[in-house]
């Protein structure tokens, strides 16, 4: 009789423990809808605007005809690898884009989004 009260106790904690970490979860979400706005702000400022000018799917690389980047390159126009191959699929030869480079590897495109 003892012993299925104390598996029972258990199985009570156990869901307490279920129930804690989703309702962390949830908190975390939230928060991170609250810091949205300000960290992508702070992300476009880093932004450059760019044109494709080639993409290469088999190579996995987007050439982009660039003005002067926030990290210091000046305009150019170069091949970029990606950091989601699938971005491949999206980008099209002429699309004007926005996208920042990947803080420790300046030839890659940490993110991009399609200018207006
Ligand atoms: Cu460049």
């Amino acid at each position: 009789m003892t012993l299925s009260i104390h598996s029972l106790l258990i199985v009570a904690l156990a869901s307490a423990g279920f129930s804690a970490p989703s309702l962390a979860q949830m908190d975390h979400s939230g928060h991170g809808a609250m810091v949205s706005k300000p960290a992508s702000a702070a992300a476009d400022a880093a932004m450059a605007e760019g044109v494709v000018k080639k993409v290469d799917k088999s190579g996995k690389r987007v050439t982009i005809a660039h003005g002067a980047l926030p990290n210091g390159m000046p305009a150019m126009t170069m091949a970029y690898t990606v950091k989601d191959p699938a971005w491949l699929d999206k980008l099209q030869v002429g699309q004007k884009i926005r996208f920042a480079t990947d803080p420790a590897d300046g030839m890659m495109v940490s993110r991009y989004e399609p200018a207006k």
